[in-house]
């Protein structure tokens, strides 16, 4: 049985403390001095033999790994999963069978086209990483914040990520998909247009870590006791809902912020507001999977959650952030490979492929086989076997027969008995050929399905997310290709798209639309809540301490973050002489960079607002981007200044005299309900 302090145990023999000793070389010897080099009187020549100064400058010149391939952007945390019923039914892995057990966790979200000092805010998939430190050893759930992927064979991974990347003449654009090869790989190859429907959705813009879903994507299987295997689809489900920035908004917040998700995430964290996710999986018997229209092999294809709905098994918390950067998240090496025993694969060609690629790209960033000894990838189970040797080797084993079998060595270690991982026993033959099946030909169907799903603002968005992508790429031709394949999808958004980017329209749609939904991937029906969620209080001197006092403080009994925002740092007076205390200067920080505005009453304060250029903008871009605006007594005047019509309650504007509680609560509602697409902003200033 594993407990949620494992993994912690585990790591602090590999913490160390900068106060343990005084400071020492690599090898320990006392170093007294480290600011100036060994050198021949004091204006002379540097002296080689200063071991100190070669070592110090050697170990900086070593300092960088390559980069992941791909995911290079990302940030971590531990944690803990929970599991709330035993699914022994369908496997042996015993951590999905001990309710009693907490299983300690690693995550690592990530952006997958960008490079590791690119923002967090780009229109991307997210990486969602889950390892389970498990008494078997590690499960890894490599996944993404999509259910599906850009193409079904892994033998097309190069290509799509040559296409995807910056171009590889002048090495532009920076994390983003708005350009030609990305758009002229998808054109000709049409398996790409269900993820590229998910793409260019909300989805690809997550206002946090902890709003977005996770996804296994492709189908795993779980085998039970007796070796019944069980297909099953892994699901995260974030508690508090899941919910998307707008573009506008991501590219200023690249800027202001581009650390953006990573902070967020930080600072979730280190304020206990612990992110939570549910697990969910969906299951198909072994035997039925021929009951779909296709194939579950085929991973650019969901199982709609109306057909088999998704079963909550457990509950992930993360309550830990790394202690450092590089050791923790950049050193941590996933591998969906990383299976125990009751947890299986299928012949999903797209995850065939990744069994070979994980492996093989830590040997390279990693510098060799035993990555898996680094404390963040070490199990908790007990590793012992005859590898040995390479390069930073940390252990020392101890037999001089490092083969199996041995009888110079007592024979060990012994094999496992009945705790072995076994391969379910699938019954195969066919003959070698290279061919995409039958089953997987249909390219369209559930991009229609995706489609169909949406509000109307979520279409809005995918509309003017395939504008502005199209609209980046210089050849023609790949626009008309790409606007023929969305006329597979639907009419009027192929339409409506080609209109944007001077392509001609096609007349009449190739197929008809099937008209089938799945609402459970709108966004429109997530979980709602102001916890969490950043709101900015305008105020400068003469303001009403009041009004501040009562909506920061029912703001925070919501679980929301008040911040007060001022011209300038420190604190200002109130208009009945009373110091109000800053959160932050105006000046250092953006409306892009929280949920909500408030203006509180003072006619002095609203007066010195309404005269700085940066405090009106601060609301008229909040109401640009559909954000919750309040406003108190004079506070109002200010929401006039800033061109924000009182659209009332409906359109998230909540105004008040007097700060009672009923202000609170719908400023509250208005706030969980994310955004407020029901505004007219086209003409909006900002
Ligand atoms: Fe990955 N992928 N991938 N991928 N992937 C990597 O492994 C690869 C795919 C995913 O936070 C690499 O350690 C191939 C699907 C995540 O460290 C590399 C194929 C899904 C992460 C690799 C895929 C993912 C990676 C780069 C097609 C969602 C970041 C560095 C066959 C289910 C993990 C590394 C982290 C990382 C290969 C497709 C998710 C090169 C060949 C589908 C979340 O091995």
């Amino acid at each position: 049985m594993t407990s949620p302090d494992d993994k912690q145990r585990q790591l602090d023999a590999y913490r160390t403390d900068p106060c343990a000793s005084e400071m020492t070389t690599d090898l320990g010897i006392p170093v007294g001095e480290t600011d100036n080099s060994l050198t021949v009187g004091e204006r002379g020549p540097t002296l080689m033999e200063d071991f100190h100064f070669r070592e110090k400058l050697t170990r900086f010149d070593h300092e960088r790994i390559p980069e992941r391939v791909v995911h290079a952007r990302g940030a971590g945390a531990y944690g803990h999963f929970q599991l709330y019923e035993s699914l022994a039914e369908y496997t042996r892995a015993r951590f999905l069978c001990d309710t009693s057990a907490s299983t300690p966790t690693f995550v690592r979200f990530s952006t997958v086209a960008g490079s590791r000092g690119s923002p967090d805010t780009v229109r991307d998939v997210r990486g969602f990483a889950t390892r389970f430190y498990t008494k078997e050893g590690n499960f890894d759930i490599v996944g993404n914040n999509m259910p599906v992927f850009f193409i079904q064979d892994g033998i097309k991974f190069p290509d799509f990520v040559h296409a995807v990347k910056p171009e590889p003449h002048n090495e532009i654009p920076q994390a983003s998909s708005a350009h030609d090869t990305l758009w002229d790989f998808v054109q000709l190859q049409p398996e790409t247009m269900h993820m590229m429907m998910w793409l260019m959705s909300d989805r690809a813009l997550p206002r946090s870590f902890r709003m977005m879903q996770g996804f296994g994507v492709h189908t795993f299987r779980l085998v039970n006791e007796a070796g019944k295997g069980t297909f099953v689809k892994f699901h995260w489900k974030p508690k508090l809902g899941t919910h998307s920035l707008v573009w506008d908004e991501t590219q200023k917040v690249a800027g202001k912020d581009p650390d953006f998700n990573r902070r967020d995430l930080w600072e979730a964290i280190e304020s206990g507001q612990y992110p939570e996710y549910e697990l969910g999986v969906q299951l198909v018997p072994e035997g039925e999977e021929g009951r779909f229209d296709f194939d579950l092999l085929d991973a650019t294809k969901i199982i709609p959650e109306e057909e088999v709905p998704v079963r909550p098994v457990g509950r992930l918390v993360l309550d830990r952030n790394p202690d450092n950067f590089f050791a923790e998240v950049e050193q941590v090496a996933f591998h969906l490979g990383n299976v125990v025993p009751g947890i299986d694969f299928t012949d999903d060609p797209l995850l065939q492929a990744r069994l070979f690629s994980y492996l093989d790209t830590q040997l390279l960033r990693l510098g060799g086989p035993n990555f898996p000894q680094l404390p963040v990838n070490q199990p908790l189970a007990r590793v012992n076997n005859h590898q040995q040797d390479g390069p930073h080797q940390t252990r020392i084993p101890e037999s001089r027969a490092m083969y199996h079998k041995n009888s110079l060595g007592g024979g060990c270690p012994a094999l496992a008995d009945e705790n072995a991982y076994t391969h379910f026993p699938e019954y195969l033959a066919g003959h070698k050929i290279r061919r995409r099946p039958e089953s997987f030909a249909d390219h369209y169907s559930q991009a229609t399905l995706f489609w169909n799903s949406m509000a109307d603002w979520e279409k809005e968005h995918i509309v003017a997310a395939f504008r502005f992508e199209l609209g980046k790429v210089d050849h023609h031709h790949v626009r008309e290709g790409v606007v023929k394949n969305l006329n597979h999808v639907d009419h009027d958004l192929a339409v409506a798209v080609a209109e944007g980017v001077g392509v001609e329209p096609p007349d009449k749609p190739v197929t008809e639309n099937h008209g089938r939904s799945s609402p459970a991937l709108s966004q429109a029906n997530t979980a709602h809540s102001p916890a969490t969620r950043k709101i900015a209080i305008l105020v400068a001197d003469g303001v009403s301490a009041e009004d501040v006092g009562a909506v920061r403080d029912g703001l925070r009994d919501l679980g929301a973050i008040p911040e007060v925002l001022a011209p300038r740092d420190g604190a200002v007076r109130s208009a009945d002489g009373a110091s109000v205390e800053v959160t932050r200067a105006l000046p250092t920080v953006d409306s892009v960079l929280y949920d909500a505005v408030v203006v509180p009453g003072g006619a002095e304060s609203v007066r010195t607002l309404s005269q700085d250029g940066s405090a009106v903008y601060f609301l008229t871009e909040a109401y640009k981007h559909y954000k919750a605006i309040g406003a108190l007594g004079e506070g109002r005047e200010l929401l006039s200044t800033a061109h924000v019509p009182d659209g009332g309650l409906d359109q998230g504007v909540v105004v008040t005299d007097r700060p009672d509680g009923a202000f609170v609560k719908e400023l509250g509602d208005a706030v969980a309900a994310h955004r407020h697409f029901n505004r007219e902003t086209a003409a909006v200033p900002a």
